[in-house]
């Protein structure tokens, strides 16, 4: 109990924090802005396409599949926000709520239930079994540095990094 307590705690820092940091990357985008729809495929580790350009201000819907044999993430930040997020799925793996090719959704949503970090529902992330798809609408503003990165541990380390280019 008292490990879990801790992980919500952790957790519940590290969101905050994010947030915060959030603005500077870009936010949320409404499905009514979007002016391009890109597809990216997730492999192990990699992805396809590896790099994107976008214009400031730009509304883009990503739809991501999972194409790989191993869970990835897409995850838009820049280098330090992914640094800061490593520790956060690391502790999913000991939780063995993140397995290498599956993700115990039901562990994630009841975890869920007492902070959506836990549940692991940010706007600028998906996290993906193999074969699974996700969507995330993103607004891109005036920062720099943006990487879309796969979190689980070891794959940034890997190189399962796409650069972004604004301009
Ligand atoms: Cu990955």
């Amino acid at each position: 109990m008292r490990k879990i307590l801790y992980l919500f705690l952790t957790l519940l820092i590290s969101s905050a924090a994010f947030a915060d940091k959030n603005m500077k990357i870009g936010k949320k985008g409404k499905i009514s802005d979007v002016t391009r729809t890109i597809q990216v495929k997730m492999y192990d580790n990699y992805y396809e396409p590896n790099s994107f350009s976008f214009k400031k201000g730009e509304t883009v819907k990503f739809e991501v599949i999972n194409a790989g044999e191993l869970v990835h993430e897409f995850n838009i930040a820049n280098a330090m926000l992914h640094l800061k997020h490593q520790p956060e799925m690391s502790k999913m793996v000991e939780h063995e709520i993140l397995l290498p090719d599956s993700i115990d959704k039901e562990k994630m949503k009841n975890m869920g239930k007492t902070d959506h970090a836990m549940g692991h529902a940010h706007s600028n992330s998906v996290l993906l079994s193999p074969n699974e798809k996700g969507t995330i609408i993103w607004k891109f503003v005036n920062a720099v540095n943006i990487e879309i990165a796969c979190n689980v541990p070891g794959h940034y380390q890997d190189g399962m990094i796409a650069a972004v280019n604004l301009n």
